[in-house]
């Protein structure tokens, strides 16, 4: 046992040792007079970097309103008249270029939001910027600030932010040609999209890649207004301090446990102290598409400013954040390209900003090359060159490449969507849901049963994954960014999900666009959740890849809070047991059912705990649903005569 001797037993002992001068130090012994021993480290160190390849500037740049920007600037050296590549982030300048220490470009800058050869092999100036309020900049901090208006009272927002960046960096940055191109992917994907309003006309290019455009829709916090909970710590940990400081913390090794002990997603926010969060409080008061929604979705924003920026919009066939964004951009945006130069678009077989790194696959998925690299040195580079190198020769890119899951293979087509190069048409084509949980291309006949049916229990919610179910996130060996493409065979052995599976295919099958599920469903409650997927369930047995055999590969799918049916913008009870139509439009694909495969149609009404549960009673504000609010509900499926429920798929026809 160690011995402790406190002050007080130093006195009792002092008569013992006959030394007071124990407790009460001589003038001698004073602290004054101790020897000179200095300290060790330099008052300001500086690193000798002389050798190094780069010269790295770490300043703050004013904008409009005073507040300065922290930005870290990265110049080749030796470089003159170098085009930049800007990124504005909340994710950390400093981490964003600081990799790894190193005198060499590529290791340094290897990792989130950069394309590195991109940036090293084209000699580009690097210029990482923190969004005001987040890391090292000033400022207020809102999510995805909105533009000055409506919504945000104040005269600042990412649009001027970019543009006084930019002035500042054309007239301070002695090594750069003056054109500056501007990328990032997902918020910074976003915060590229927000530089397209009243753009600096040094500003020659923008790609956003993987970028949020609409929260609600069909992005980063509703689907169709189901809430995705599981973004909860993203809020907690981005928006609670500075420099996410605060770590979300768990109580479960499983998410599905975390989400059910709390109930709601209210009650679990309330336990985590989040209603001092601005934006967490913004969200429980806005559940539905409101003007707070719509004001700010980038693809309605954009759609009503001028085209002067060439841009390339860059999305992930099973992107599991932004999957909407890229697609209703392009949707939005394309008709005013009347000179089809100024928006190109490319769709890739990743998860959520896979392109900035190996895409040779994606969970069991096997692409055959590495389309990551391939994106990055046969589309984003020459791209890039071409806007923002002084005397670039043209870059050979097509308005839209994209890749074709299935037979793995990179189109190159007029526009989206195309089919093929030139002379396909497409052709919106059902595909009848059937009695016997059967799924065909000829409508049921007359006197066909007429539903099948499920028990939806909120007790007992459907997981999105095999559990344990794993929090988001992309670090200790998670596996969130591949949930997309997890084999599906667990969620069609339920009893609470429907599986309608056709004959096996003789024949390819080609779709290129959104499938649309038409729906003809009942609940016995007054509120359901709807969740369509369309599968390519794999042969039996697959030549090469054994674990592939029977896969069921979610090629399009997603959920529909029934509240929404008649309005996104209000909220309504569903009459119980009444079947009503549902028109619920699926994610983007790329896909070729091939012969020997089948397709499935799965329909469930849960999706947890991904997203939150749909009590299944209606209640003004499903954040705040009560324990008693949750039950069990009869939900119906209609498939015969007038009540068919079908899903138009967009088939490619050859001529
Ligand atoms: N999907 C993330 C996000 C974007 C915008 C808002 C909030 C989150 C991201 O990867 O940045």
């Amino acid at each position: 046992m160690k011995l402790i001797i406190r002050p007080c037993a130093l006195i009792l002992l002092a008569p013992l040792f006959g030394a007071l001068s124990l407790v009460q130090p001589s003038a001698a012994q004073a602290p004054t007079d101790y020897p000179d021993f200095p300290s060790e480290t330099p008052a300001n160190f500086q690193p000798v970097t002389d050798s190094f390849e780069y010269i790295k500037r770490d300043l703050m740049i004013p904008m409009r309103d005073g507040v300065k920007l922290h930005t870290v600037i990265i110049v080749p050296k030796g470089a003159k008249s170098a085009p930049i590549l800007l990124t504005r982030t909340p994710y950390n300048a400093t981490a964003l270029t600081s990799h790894a220490e190193s005198p060499h470009l590529g290791p340094m800058l290897n990792g989130y939001d950069n394309a590195t050869e991109v940036i090293v092999d084209g000699g580009y100036i690097r210029v990482v910027q923190d969004v005001r309020g987040k890391y090292g900049s000033e400022g207020d901090y809102v999510m995805t600030r909105p533009l000055h208006g409506p919504l945000n009272p104040t005269p600042v927002d990412h649009a001027t932010d970019t543009y006084d960046t930019i002035d500042w960096l054309v007239n301070n940055v002695p090594e750069s040609n003056g054109k500056v191109g501007i990328l990032g992917i997902s918020y910074d994907g976003f915060t590229t999209l927000m530089a397209l309003v009243n753009p600096h006309p040094a500003l020659k290019v923008a790609v956003p890649m993987n970028p949020m455009v609409d929260g609600w829709m069909g992005d980063d916090w509703f689907h169709n207004g189901a809430f995705r909970q599981q973004n909860m710590p993203y809020i907690y940990e981005q928006v609670g301090t500075r420099a996410n400081k605060a770590k979300w913390w768990s109580n479960h090794f499983d998410d599905y446990d975390v989400y059910m002990e709390a109930g709601s997603a209210g009650e679990l926010g309330h336990r985590r102290g989040m209603e001092q969060i601005g934006f967490w409080r913004k969200l429980m008061e806005h559940p539905s598409y409101d003007s707070f929604w719509q004001d700010q979705a980038m693809d309605r924003i954009l759609a009503a400013q001028p085209l002067k920026v060439p841009t390339m919009l860059v999305d992930s066939l099973w992107d599991q954040e932004d999957i909407y964004g890229a697609p209703a951009l392009y949707k939005a945006l394309k008709a005013k390209d009347t000179a089809n130069d100024k928006v190109f678009l490319v769709l890739g077989p990743w998860h959520h900003g896979q392109e900035i790194g190996d895409g040779s696959t994606l969970g069991a998925l096997q692409f055959n090359s590495d389309t990551g690299l391939y994106f990055r040195t046969q589309i984003l580079r020459p791209f890039l060159d071409h806007y923002l190198k002084d005397g670039a020769p043209a870059d050979n890119v097509a308005p839209v490449i994209a890749f074709e899951t299935g037979t793995n293979a990179w189109r190159r087509l007029p526009a989206w969507p195309a089919g093929c190069a030139s002379g396909c048409t497409i052709k919106s084509t059902p595909l009848y849901l059937e009695a016997a949980l059967k799924l065909g291309f000829a409508a049921p006949k007359a006197g066909d049963a007429a539903f099948d049916e499920y028990v939806s229990d909120p007790a007992k919610p459907v997981p999105f994954r095999r559990r344990p179910s794993q929090p988001e996130g992309y670090d200790n060996g998670l596996t969130w960014p591949q949930w997309l493409v997890d084999d599906q065979r667990e969620a069609s052995g339920r009893p609470d999900v429907l599986a309608f599976v056709s004959d096996v295919l003789t024949t390819p099958i080609k779709m290129s666009g959104q499938p649309v599920a038409n729906l003809v469903a009942s609940t016995s409650g007054t509120d359901s959740d709807w969740v369509i997927k369309v599968i390519d369930v794999y042969p039996d047995e697959v030549a090469g890849q054994p674990g592939m055999g029977g896969y069921q590969l979610m090629i399009s799918a997603d959920i529909f809070r029934g509240r929404y049916r008649e309005s996104v913008e209000t909220a309504k009870p569903i009459a119980p047991d009444k079947p009503l139509p549902y028109r619920i439009t699926l994610p983007t694909a790329n896909h070729v059912f091939l012969p020997g495969h089948k397709i499935m149609v799965q329909i469930q009404s849960s999706w947890f705990p991904l997203y939150d549960r749909n009590p299944q009673t209606f209640v003004p504000n499903i954040f705040w649903a009560k324990p008693g609010d949750y039950r069990k509900a009869v939900q119906r499926v209609y498939h015969a005569g007038a009540q068919a429920s079908f899903i138009e798929l967009p088939l490619v026809v050859t001529p």
